[in-house]
Formats: C-alpha cells, sequence, structure tokens
C-alpha cells in the first residue's frame, strides 16, 4: 500500500502514570508550541487538533500494574478517537504522554486495518509484563502488550484480541532492555535492531531492513516514536534519558526514509518531558520529526 496522507487529526494524551518521572504528560503542549499545527497547514495538509485526553487520579491499588485503572480509561478514550478518525478517513498523529499510550493507539490502527507493522524507536523495549517488570511501571509493557504477550488487561478494549505479529515488528535503537525483557524479546520473534546494529550498518540500512520487517504483507506501519531514542545531548527533555543514542541526523534519516516508503499509517510522538528540557528543543526536535515523517523534505 503506498499511502497518501492529506487529512491529519493531532490527537493529544496528557499522561505520565505510566512513569515513575512525572512530567510528559505536557508533552503535547511543549509540541503545540512548537507550531506543529500551523506547520502542518503550510505542508498543505488539512489538520485539525482534535484536543488533548486528560488521564484521571494516580491509582496505587495494583503494584505490579501502577496507575492500571487511569491508564486503562485513558488509552480506551484514545482508543476510540483514533478509531474515529480513521473512519473519517484521517491519519492519526498521537502526543505523549508518556509510552503506555501506544497501547490504545496501536490497539485502534490494527483493529481498522487488520494488520499492521509497527516500527518502535526506542531507548528501551518496553517488552516487559506485568510479570517480568522490575518496576510495575506500564510505559515499559506496550509493545509487549499489543503483541500478545500481555498484560492482556492493557489492551482489553473490544471484544476481539487483534494482536500485531511480532514478525512484523521492528524495534531500532534499543539500547536499554533489563535481562528478563531481553529474553522476553528473542522468544517472541520480534526483530530488534540495537544501537549497536545502527553503528554497524548505519541508519540507512536499519531503516531499510525494519520498513520491510514492518511492512511485509501488512496494511501500512504505524511509527511508535520515542523521543528518548536520540542522545540526551539533543534530546535533554525526555521520560528517562540513556546516554550516547541516536544522533539527531540519525534520528531524521530514519523519518525521512518512512516517509519515502509511503508505507506509514499512523504515528505516536512520546515521552517528551517539558520540566527536563532546554527551552522547549526537545519539543521543537519532536515536532520536527513529526513533519519529516510525515514528508517534509529538505530539497
Ligand atoms: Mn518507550
Amino acid at each position: 500500500m503506498n499511502n497518501t496522507i492529506e487529512k491529519i487529526h493531532v490527537i493529544g494524551m496528557q499522561m505520565d502514570l505510566g512513569a515513575s518521572k512525572r512530567g510528559v504528560n505536557m508533552g503535547p503542549l511543549a509540541i503545540r508550541y512548537s507550531g506543529l499545527m500551523e506547520k502542518l497547514e503550510e505542508l498543505s495538509f488539512s489538520a485539525s487538533d482534535k484536543g488533548d485526553i486528560l488521564a484521571g487520579d494516580p491509582d496505587p491499588s495494583n503494584p505490579k500494574l501502577k496507575n492500571f485503572k487511569p491508564i486503562f480509561e485513558a488509552n480506551r478514550s484514545l482508543f476510540e478517537k483514533v478509531t474515529t478518525s480513521l473512519k473519517e478517513g484521517a491519519f492519526p498523529v498521537i502526543l505523549g504522554g508518556d509510552h503506555s499510550v501506544a497501547a490504545g493507539s496501536i490497539s485502534a490502527t490494527n483493529q481498522f486495518y487488520k494488520k499492521v507493522g509497527i516500527i518502535w524507536i526506542d531507548a528501551h523495549g518496553d517488552f516487559n509484563n506485568e510479570e517480568s517488570s522490575p518496576s510495575g511501571n506500564m510505559h515499559g509493557m506496550p509493545l509487549s502488550a499489543v503483541t500478545g504477550f500481555g498484560p492482556a488487561s492493557m489492551v482489553a478494549f473490544s471484544g476481539s484480541d487483534q494482536y500485531v505479529d511480532p514478525q512484523n515488528v521492528a524495534v531500532v535503537g534499543g539500547r536499554d532492555i533489563d535481562p528478563g525483557e531481553r529474553k522476553r524479546m528473542a522468544e517472541s520473534g520480534i526483530h530488534v535492531f540495537s544501537i549497536h546494529d545502527v553503528d554497524r550498518l548505519g541508519m540507512a540500512e536499519v531503516m531499510k531492513r525494519a520498513i520491510e520487517v514492518a511492512g511485509n504483507g501488512t496494511a501500512g506501519i504505524h511509527v511508535s516514536f520515542d523521543v528518548d531514542a536520540i542522545t540526551p545531548q539533543e534530546a535533554p527533555g525526555v521520560g528517562t534519558p540513556v546516554h550516547s543514542g541516536l544522533t539527531v541526523r540519525e534520528a531524521f534519516l530514519a523519518a525521512e526514509l518512512i516517509a519515502e516508503s509511503g508505507k506509514l499509517i499512523a504515528l505516536d510522538m512520546v515521552e517528551i518531558n517539558p520540566i527536563l528540557d532546554e527551552k522547549n528543543r526537545t519539543g521543537i526536535l519532536a515536532c520536527e520529526l513529526i513533519l519529516s515523517l510525515l514528508g517534509k523534505s529538505v530539497y
């Protein structure tokens, strides 16, 4: 499928309950402040701001799935909102929020399109479930949940369980993956292009392979972009920084190659933490990456 994007719906998730550190709930504001809506219009898209979903109060009842209830409720709202946008023929751009928002957004695209692939750009694996997670923080679980490795309750939005085939999942930029999580990832059948692979192969080759993985036999590719994939010197305002990450140029190259593939069907841009940022530079970077993923080119 070669997807031509015309109409865009921007949906914010003011939620930080999936992480131990607070503040990424303000991510949607930081990206909007960078002029996202105006810049989308400049690129000739018909872009509508669908506002933000606000997460409820913290819920300490389950230490293995911290804040499960408000996270699930916010994600159910997101699932419904994304589904509505897809039915209206719009391309959804989801502004996080912590990465647990991908549970709602990917469930919606996968159910709507029947079979989607995922490119998950992240310093972390986000492949824990309630048993394997050392912290119980739900932003470390969404990729496991949407591929059917639990927590099943995290993605139980509709009657039919429909998971993304692990064979169509590519993780790019991983460099902080805990031992139990690594084992689960290896056994799941997902494809992992770690930061080491980016070093050895170069981003162009890694993205070529990732697009092949996520695009093969699917209706299109859902990109879930955690800004902590980028090195903290360039992207200081993130929820969970990890040293020695992608350069800004590698991140833009990845975005441009995904745009060029014509296979992008939805996008999450997550984990921007304005409290830790410097004059909103990470918010501006996230905004520019969204534009590149949607086809803005340098020349
Ligand atoms: Mn993540």
